[in-house]
């Protein structure tokens, strides 16, 4: 089998590459290791910012998360028990987010690439990169007992954190910065109308809370935990009496209660992978980067990727100018960095560090307290939660 490019991955990053090549006239085939009921129900992300919003809109793919999407004008930043909005079209110049789950996105990708009738390969097994030097690229896995070769002229990783591609990039090690948090987030989706319209960022003596919802039923809501926490030890009791404590306020707001459907763990971590492409193999997504989920950054991030190299892309088959190729890593670092930056900063300000001394916490009241009472403070948190504008 031949094609231009060969995408590693159907998380939103795999299948909007795929979809935005299609756009610009070049040929791909997608594989996933997973089957589609799996990637569609992989509970994630529920932020886009407004770029994301516009490139799907752009893209013909925004029909549904128009129509059931929620879009958010601002966040509340709760601490001292008091809550503090933070409005994001009169700091921004009138941008906003929607809050619609990455499941969702990848559901109306699948959608649209199936009603194309464009190559997509669920449960793909044993996928290896045979080939990225030289004239050409290879893709080898096995679907339904087939063994398949993929020749192509550039494969895209868009196989996430623990994926393939990443493994395979020649100096990758080399090229990585970290931080492991001592913390995570113990995430729960519920069956309950949100009692508040806004998403709520908490900080409190206990630890951090998230207030955040899927749609007008179903309310999303975190709580930090320690990175091996036995989710045995948290009946749903345990879990709504932290949440009350933590998100409650003084006039008596709580989240409402309801059936609580899905419970996890996510670990904390940021990292980069500064070496994104060699060869005819390139990073995007998650498989080159992480942030942790307080600022909101991950899906946005992979999608500012796969639109750039798409782009980059569409100049190299378009008219051989490999400008955007060749540049590629260092044209998105400069987003992932102040997303890095971003997240580290908010996962700062808002988590119960055990080990920190009183005046790193007396530093992290101040740097709140200034966020929401100085107009230049709550514009650098909106600018950077809307997204920063495309520079191209
Ligand atoms: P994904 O979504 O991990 O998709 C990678 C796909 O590659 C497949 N794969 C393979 N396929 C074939 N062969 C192999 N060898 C393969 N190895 C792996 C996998 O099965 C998978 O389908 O990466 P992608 O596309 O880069 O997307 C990244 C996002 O998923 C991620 O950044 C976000 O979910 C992060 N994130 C958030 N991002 C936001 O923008 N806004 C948010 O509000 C937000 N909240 C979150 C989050 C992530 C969370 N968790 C669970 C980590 C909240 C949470 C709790
Ligand atoms: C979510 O709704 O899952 C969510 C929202 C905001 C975040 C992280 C996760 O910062």
């Amino acid at each position: 089998m031949r094609t231009q490019v060969g995408i590693i991955g159907a998380g939103p990053a795999g299948l909007l590459l795929g979809h935005l090549l299609h756009l610009a006239g070049i040929d791909n085939v997608v594989i996933e290791a997973r089957s589609r009921q799996y990637v569609e129900e992989r509970i994630r992300a529920g932020v886009l910012e407004q770029n994301t919003v516009d490139l799907l809109r752009e893209a013909g793919v925004g029909q549904r998360m128009d129509k059931e999407g929620l879009a958010h004008d601002g966040v509340e930043l709760l601490f001292d028990g008091t809550r503090h909005r933070i409005d994001f079209p009169s700091l921004t110049g009138g941008r906003r987010i929607v809050v619609y789950g990455q499941h969702e996105v990848v559901k109306d990708l699948i959608a649209a690439r199936l009603a194309l009738d464009l190559p997509l390969y669920f449960e793909a097994a044993d996928a290896l990169i045979e080939r990225f030097e030289g004239d050409s690229a290879a893709i080898g896995f096995v679907h339904e007992g087939k063994k398949i070769q993929l020749e192509c002229d550039f494969i895209a990783g868009c196989d996430g954190f623990h994926g393939i591609a990443r493994q395979a990039m020649p100096g990758a090690l080399d090229a990585v910065f970290e931080r492991i948090y001592p913390f995570a987030w113990l995430g729960i989706l519920a069956h309950a109308a949100p009692s508040t319209d806004e998403l709520i960022y908490a900080r409190h003596a206990e630890g951090f809370a998230l207030f955040s919802m899927r749609s007008p039923q179903i309310t999303r809501l975190y709580l930090q935990c320690t990175p091996d926490e036995d989710l045995s030890l948290w009946p749903d009791e345990r879990i709504w009496e932290a949440l009350d404590r933590r998100l409650g306020t003084a006039d008596g707001w709580r989240p409402t209660r309801g059936e609580i459907m899905q419970k996890g763990v996510t670990p904390m971590r940021s990292f980069v992978c500064e070496k994104m492409h060699h060869g005819r193999l390139y990073l995007a997504g998650d498989a080159a980067h992480i942030v942790p989920p307080t600022g909101a950054k991950g899906m946005n991030l992979a999608v500012a990727d796969v639109r750039h190299l798409a782009r980059s892309l569409a100049r190299y088959f378009d008219h051989g100018d490999e400008a955007g190729l060749e540049s590629y890593s260092q044209t998105c670092l400069k987003r992932i960095w102040r997303a890095e930056h971003f997240s580290w900063w908010m996962t700062s300000m808002l988590h119960r560090f055990e080990d920190v001394e009183p005046f790193a916490a007396r530093i992290q009241e101040s740097e709140l307290r200034y966020v929401v009472s100085s107009e230049a403070g709550s514009r650098v948190l909106a600018e950077n939660y809307v997204g920063l504008p495309f520079s191209d």
